[in-house]
């Protein structure tokens, strides 16, 4: 009988660490209740903004309805995630942040 596996070689490629992680961003949503001063003050804690930045992203997502606090490898972007909702919910804030692949 025919062996259709016979004879056929097997060439094993290595090359060296060119595949790039999935990215993320991490983005904050508005609402009408969490003060302006708690997100900047997250924006510092969280994501490492300095108060000028933290600002700027602060009232764009108050303008625009959501803003990007920073883009991770997907690990970091869900702990960041829970970071948030944690302060928030212990702070009574409603405030919410979510992750989406870039
Ligand atoms: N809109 C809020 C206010 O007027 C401020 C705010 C900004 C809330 C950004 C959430 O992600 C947010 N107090």
């Amino acid at each position: 009988g025919e062996n259709p596996g016979a004879g056929a070689a097997v060439i094993t490629r290595t090359r060296t660490q060119t595949k790039r992680p999935n990215m993320y961003r991490v983005l904050l949503l508005n609402d009408d209740y969490t003060p302006m001063e708690f997100v900047i003050s997250i924006l510092q804690s969280f994501f490492n903004k300095d108060t000028q930045e933290a600002t700027q992203i602060m009232l764009q997502v108050h303008h625009n309805g959501v803003g990007e606090c920073g883009v991770y490898t997907y690990e970091v972007a869900e702990t960041k995630v829970s970071q948030v909702m944690d302060h928030a919910r212990k702070n009574q804030h409603p405030l919410q942040c979510i992750m989406e692949k870039k």
